[in-house]
This record gives structure tokens, C-alpha cells and sequence, in this order.
């Protein structure tokens, strides 16, 4: 049989549950999850190998009509290019109830009219009964015009692997694009600052998150454990007090929790170091989004 091979974009707003698919299909930790919405800010991929296909996940930042800032803009950019340019099959993720016509509309236009978009309405482990369902189903497919539509649980595997079959089998014949026991395109660097960014969101709340860039100053392997320095920069010095906290504390609490799960991921021991500087205004500041990654 040929080989087939491809890229698959996940869209969808904000907090859809992108992230969580991704990891989802690939059974791992890949892409950072969080309750507030905005947690991805790269388009990150996800290899899924089989002997003969190679399906390459994209996660994008979640859509944004408007962007508020000069970051938000450069979110919205990676999307638009993860649906237009990349995508040989998207996946729409949506949330029960949560996108107008309009938005379920705007992002579906994203996608060329020859790829196959498929619809995944997430999180139907909060929908009660069959009645639900079809309502959800019903409220979007006619504005879509989905290949196909399914009801997912991306956060308890709830009928992932249908979906995931489905999109294989759409798949094009083509040789594969990365090496066949690749996970990324991304190396340790990169999940580290995730990792960091990821504690960010579950351990502050209000805009601090939001208000964080961070960046691996130095990764280093050596035999008995990996050294990861890390900055966090932050937007004011207000927000600073606030990520070092109370003696230290706070900031201890993030070293500790991003450092296990940089263990977790790479299966060697490490130590984690965290600085935070201030950058005033980065999110506005072009050559601050350059050098963190967020513009090219
Ligand atoms: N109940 C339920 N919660 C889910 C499901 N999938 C994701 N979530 C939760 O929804 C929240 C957002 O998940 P993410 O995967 O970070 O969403 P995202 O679309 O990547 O968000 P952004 O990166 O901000 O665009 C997290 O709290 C997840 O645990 C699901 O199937 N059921
Ligand atoms: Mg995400």
C-alpha cells in the first residue's frame, strides 16, 4: 500500500479544547492545556506515525475576530496560516453552545474550499442525552457543510479515535514529511518554556498570565540531569512582585511544578532555574514579539 501523508490544522476559538485533542490523538502531553483561553500561543505539531501514514497535527492559537494588541494580531496570523496554507484536512473544534453562526462561519471560510473540514464538537461529556446532542450537531453543521461531523470528549477520549481513523483514511498518498520516529518539529527548548508558561496559567490569575513571555536562555544536557534556565518576562514591575510572591514562594511553587513536568517529558532529571525581568509593554512591542518567537 502507499504511503499517505499529511497536515491536519485544529481550529476553533479560544478554549475549545484544541490542545487537548492534540494530546488526545497522540496519547501524550505535547501541547500546553489550560482553563483560560489563550493558553497556545505557536502553532505546534503533533506526528502521528503508523507504518504506512504519517498524520501531522497542527494545534493552532485559538481564533480571534479582533486582535486587541500587536500579540493577539501575530496569533491571529498563525492561525489563518495553519487553515490556509498548511492544512491538507482540518478539524474544527467547537464547544457546546459556545460559537455564534457567525464565528462557526468566519473560521470555517479559513479553510480552502478543496480540503476536508471535519467538524468536532468537544466536551460532550457535560451534554446530557441524545436530545442535547442532536441540538448541538443541528445548531452548526448546515453552516460548515462538514465532511463529516462527530461528538468528542477530547479531555476523557470519549470517541477520539474515530475521529482519528476518519481522518486518516482522508489522508493523501505522499512520502512522510518528517522522520518516521519524530513526535515534533519542536526540541526540548521549546516544551521547556512551555512547561513554565503552562504553571503560569494554573498557578496566577487575572492578567498576569497573559502578561508573560518566556524564554530558555540556556538548555543543557549533561549526564546526570538537564540545567534549564529560564527568564519569564513580564509587562510591569507590579507584575513581577506578583510572580516571585511572598518570599520567594510563589515563584518556588512554578520552579517546582514546571521542573517535574520537564522530568515527566524528557524521562531524565532536571533542574529548573526561573528569573523574571520586566519588558515594558512587550505585547506592543514588535521587536519584543520578534525575539520571543511570536513573529517571524
Ligand atoms: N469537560 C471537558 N473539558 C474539556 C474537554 N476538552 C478540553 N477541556 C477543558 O477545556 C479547557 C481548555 O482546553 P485547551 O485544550 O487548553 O483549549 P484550547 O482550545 O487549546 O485553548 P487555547 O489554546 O486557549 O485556544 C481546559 O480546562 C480543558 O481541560 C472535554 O472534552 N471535556
Ligand atoms: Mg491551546
Amino acid at each position: 500500500m502507499a504511503h499517505r501523508a499529511g497536515f491536519v490544522s485544529i481550529l476553533g476559538l479560544p478554549n475549545a479544547g484544541k490542545s487537548t485533542l492534540l494530546n488526545a490523538f497522540l496519547g501524550r502531553r505535547l501541547s500546553g492545556v489550560s482553563p483560560k483561553p489563550q493558553t497556545t500561543r505557536h502553532r505546534i505539531l503533533g506526528i502521528l506515525n503508523t507504518p504506512d501514514c504519517q498524520a501531522v497535527f497542527v494545534d493552532t492559537p485559538g481564533w480571534l475576530e479582533k486582535a486587541g494588541d500587536p500579540l493577539q494580531e501575530a496569533l491571529r496570523v498563525q492561525s489563518k496560516r495553519a487553515a490556509r496554507e498548511d492544512a491538507d484536512i482540518a478539524i474544527l473544534v467547537v464547544e457546546p453552545f459556545k460559537p455564534t453562526a457567525e464565528e462557526v462561519t468566519a473560521m470555517a471560510r479559513l479553510v480552502p474550499k478543496n480540503c476536508p473540514l471535519f467538524l468536532a464538537v468537544n466536551k460532550a461529556d457535560l451534554l446530557k442525552g441524545q436530545d442535547q446532542l442532536d441540538a448541538v450537531i443541528g445548531a452548526w453543521a448546515p453552516e460548515v457543510k462538514a465532511t463529516e461531523v462527530f461528538t468528542v470528549s477530547a479531555l476523557k477520549g470519549m470517541d477520539v479515535d474515530l475521529l482519528k481513523e476518519a481522518v486518516l483514511a482522508l489522508l493523501p498518498e505522499s512520502p512522510p514529511f518528517y522522520d518516521k520516529e519524530q513526535l515534533s518539529d519542536r526540541w526540548e527548548r521549546f516544551f521547556a518554556s512551555e512547561f513554565v508558561r503552562e504553571q503560569i496559567f494554573a498557578l496566577y490569575s487575572a492578567e498576569i498570565p497573559h502578561a508573560c513571555a518566556v524564554v530558555i536562555e540556556e538548555y543543557k544536557e549533561t549526564p546526570r540531569r538537564d540545567l534549564v534556565f529560564a527568564t519569564v518576562h513580564v509587562e510591569r514591575e507590579s507584575q513581577k512582585g506578583i510572580l516571585i510572591g511572598k518570599n520567594g514562594e510563589a515563584l518556588k511553587k512554578l520552579t517546582e511544578r514546571a521542573q517535574a513536568a520537564i522530568e515527566q517529558f524528557t524521562g531524565r532529571k532536571a533542574v529548573l532555574e526561573v528569573w523574571v525581568k520586566v519588558r515594558k509593554d512587550w505585547r506592543k512591542d514588535m521587536r519584543s514579539l520578534k525575539e520571543f518567537g511570536y513573529l517571524e
